[in-house]
């Protein structure tokens, strides 16, 4: 049987985590996978996470499997975290939440239970989104459709062209909107922009999925939500999946959570034994680990308040890098127009720079970045901008 197999693609964005450890070249830089680095080069466990840790490790007396929905204490805080303390929709008892394994799983719990409540709806995305959305959709046996979204000649928003897409959805179908710092393009909504989606949200009667992966790492906590709660304060009903593997650097632990706010608080307990069922027919319960540690920082006012010292120094690194690739650019004599690397947001920065240029910057410079031409500005440091601001204006004088 398993002869019959047929070769499948495999991620993009891992398969280029796995050929830049393979590199030899001392001056290799991985602009690849998203995730956030030091000035060293270092994915450093945050010092709230280690406190956490330290505190499992003597609190915890039983490793009895948790409940379907996993850590009750965790859903609440990423509930607060989400929505803000004294949401109307969190007093309501409106929102009924799991704890997922990471992000991903929160977004395949969501497709599941999607396909649960109408079997035949569409899913969607922006064009261009994260690569995993697509696959894990179709995976799911939703369809999938695009909206446009980021418009590669402005290097900014197309605003008229997805009001457009999103004016033809029809009721019934989903529609995912990333909360902030959008996976890979950085361009997020304005606050204007959300007030429009919200509308159009109503008009049309469409169900928003907001993916959260990277709150915090935009504008701020609170700033980061803010579409997403002014689109809960209007909306009947809608869908927030959230990750803490970036703001919380839990990676690897895999932790995330799958929120569904319904009309009532009746919808919500009839939606929560359906989102439990998805959740028992692929992985019974989640992993405790991560959502233990989220929950005993976000329990502490000590850990929370560094928590939030660490978040703040991974953006304020992450921002303070856009203004100097562009500066560091035009030093090396670059012509082109990069100011649009400021108009971005979170981890991510599309260069818009070409498929044969991105081939070369890895094949001569060993400088690795997604084929779209998104860069993970994490990976850039002082001991190598000036090395990649070179190599980027070599490629494109070329
Ligand atoms: N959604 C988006 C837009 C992402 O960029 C990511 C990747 O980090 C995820 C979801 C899933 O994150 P994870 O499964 O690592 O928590
Ligand atoms: O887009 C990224 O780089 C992050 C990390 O299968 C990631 O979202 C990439 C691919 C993947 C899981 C996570």
């Amino acid at each position: 049987m398993f002869a019959q197999l047929q070769p499948v693609a495999t991620d993009p964005i891992l398969g280029l985590m796995a050929a830049y450890k393979e590199d030899p070249n001392p001056n290799k830089v991985d602009l690849g996978v998203g995730v956030y680095k030091d000035e060293q080069g270092h994915t450093a466990v945050l010092k709230c996470v280690k406190q956490a840790e330290a505190l499992r490790l003597k609190q915890e007396d039983s490793k009895t499997y948790i409940g379907m929905a996993g850590d009750l204490s965790f859903n609440g805080h990423i509930e607060k975290l989400a929505f803000g303390v004294g949401h109307q929709v969190l007093l309501a008892n409106r929102v009924t939440t799991a704890h997922t394994p990471g992000g991903t799983g929160a977004l395949r719990v969501a497709a599941e239970f999607i396909k649960k409540a109408n079997p035949n709806a569409t899913i969607w995305v922006t064009s261009p989104t994260w690569a995993n959305h697509i696959s894990l959709f179709k995976a799911a046996g939703l369809n999938v459709k695009e909206y446009r979204y980021y418009d590669y000649d402005t290097k900014g928003l197309n605003e008229d062209g997805m009001f457009a897409d999103l004016a033809t959805v029809p009721a019934g179908d989903v529609v995912l909107v990333h909360a902030c710092c959008h996976n890979p393009s950085g361009m997020d909504l304005t606050f204007a922009q959300w007030q429009r989606f919200t509308a159009v949200a109503k008009e049309r009667g469409f169900t928003p999925l907001v993916d959260m992966a990277y709150q915090g790492f935009g504008s701020g906590l609170d700033e980061d939500a803010k579409g997403l709660r002014h689109l809960a304060d209007h909306v009947d009903e809608m869908i927030l999946c959230s990750s803490c593997s970036k703001n919380f650097g839990l990676y690897r632990e895999r932790i995330g959570a799958v929120s569904i706010v319904a009309v009532d608080s009746k919808v919500a307990d009839v939606a929560r034994v359906n989102l439990l069922s998805v959740v028992r027919s692929i992985y019974s319960m989640p992993p405790a680990h991560g959502a233990i540690i989220v929950a005993n920082i976000l329990d502490s006012k000590e850990l929370t308040a560094l928590w939030h010292e660490e978040l703040a120094e991974m953006r304020n690194r992450i921002n303070s890098y856009r203004q100097l690739i562009i500066d560091k650019l035009a030093a090396q004599g670059v012509q082109q127009d990069f100011s649009f690397i400021t108009r971005q947001h979170g981890m991510f920065s599309f260069l818009g720079i070409n498929k044969e240029q991105i081939g070369r910057l890895r094949n001569d410079f060993s400088i690795y970045m997604v084929d779209s031409s998104r860069v993970s500005i994490a990976g850039l440091n002082h001991s190598n901008i000036d090395y990649f601001a070179k190599s980027v204006a070599t490629v494109l004088k070329a």
